[in-house]
């Protein structure tokens, strides 16, 4: 059954321009860095994202990973979102691997960190309290429903910041998104930090990657924890061609995506049983819930969507995600709707 896969973008396959391109990349040692493939990457993601410099590295949660490392020592607090994605789903990471302490502060509906409630949480300089080094933000925010945040907020939030001492890293997974839903470049939001990872595996359908950008001086002490951290890959060239097709090719189109989850959001919406967390959805992303007149649970409902060729995900005890990508079609979209209207209507009394 060819399945209409809406669980994530990071069930991406890579185009068959990306398997070209993997098939004749030039390789070498990227660990002595000498694979010009991944030289090439990094320089354009650099470029890209107004940065110095950049670092190839397996995941979107390594580049997080070593970009908070990179700017912390052990007993550093860093600020973030209790619906950060670096908080909620990266194992705990900063603080297991680098003694990082957390002060989460609850994410605004549109994911944004409220600046009073960030300077409410800057440390005192006192021995009993850990120092505040580091700001993390999402941009697209994941939980909050795949909301973006303007150049105006990222410029903001970096002079506080920077008033204060206080370094500002981005979870930039899906920073083109961000840009392509606001009709702007990616730059524009990623140049005002210190720090970005952004994924060349989501909705850029690259198979694997992401890159983490940053100062010249910076990148080097990443190129450091990646080792560490048991990323340092051999003949990566492989698998950065296709992230150079990914960046030369996908970004421009997301925006077919952030359609495509306004229409099926207007058909999931009129929809009995269902009720959207937002009308409109910002990017390519879909959260919604079951009304309580409807005697099932998401899990059940996704049971009976996958017995009819579609993945949906449960994103909590009543509501589910759904996200568009480059591999879902308008009749993607259509099968979508009439399935969960099958599905819920077989459990509504
Ligand atoms: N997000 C995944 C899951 O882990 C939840 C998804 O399906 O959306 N930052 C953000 C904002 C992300 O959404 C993700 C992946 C990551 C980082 C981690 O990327 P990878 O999977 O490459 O480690």
């Amino acid at each position: 059954m060819e399945y209409i896969d809406l669980r994530s973008d990071t069930v991406t396959r890579p185009t068959p321009a990306m398997r070209e391109a993997m098939a004749k990349a030039e390789v070498g040692d990227d660990v002595y860095g000498e694979d010009p493939t991944v030289n090439r990457l990094q320089e354009m993601a650099a470029g890209m994202m107004g940065k110095e410099a950049g670092l190839f590295v397996p995941s979107g949660t390594m580049g997080n990973l070593a970009g908070v490392l990179a700017h912390c020592q052990r007993g550093d607090e860093v600020i973030v979102g209790n619906k950060a994605h670096t908080f909620l789903y990266e194992a705990g990471g900063i603080s297991v691997l680098g003694g990082v302490h957390s002060c989460q502060l609850p994410n605004l509906p549109d994911g944004s960190l409220a600046l009073e409630e960030i300077e409410a949480a800057i440390r005192e300089d006192d021995s009993h309290e850990p120092i505040t080094r580091l700001i993390c933000l999402e941009n697209t925010h994941n939980r909050c429903g795949g909301t973006y945040q303007t150049p105006g907020y990222m410029n903001r939030l970096r002079d506080f910041a920077h008033e204060h001492g206080i370094l500002v890293h981005l979870d930039g997974a899906r920073i083109f998104n961000a840009a392509a839903a606001q009709g702007i470049t990616a730059q524009e939001l990623a140049g005002p930090v210190d720090s970005v990872t952004f994924c060349l595996s989501k909705g850029l359908c690259a198979p694997v990657g992401s890159v983490l950008c940053g100062s010249t001086g910076y990148i080097r002490k990443v190129h450091r924890l990646r080792k560490m951290l048991g990323g340092g890959m051999r003949q990566a060239g492989i698998l950065a061609a296709a992230g150079i097709v990914a960046l030369e090719t996908m970004t421009g189109r997301l925006s077919e995506d952030h359609a495509r989850a306004r229409k099926l959001a207007g058909g999931l919406g009129q929809v009995a049983g269902l009720v959207l967390d937002q009308d409109v959805p910002a990017t390519n992303m879909v959260f919604f819930s079951l009304t309580p007149d409807v005697r099932s649970s998401p899990g059940e409902i996704v049971e009976k969507l996958g017995q009819c060729g579609i993945l949906a995900g449960v994103a909590g005890p009543r509501s589910f995600r759904l996200v568009l990508h480059y591999w879902i079609d308008d009749a993607g979209v259509e099968r979508t709707v009439e399935a969960f209207s099958a599905a819920v209507q077989s459990f509504s009394i």
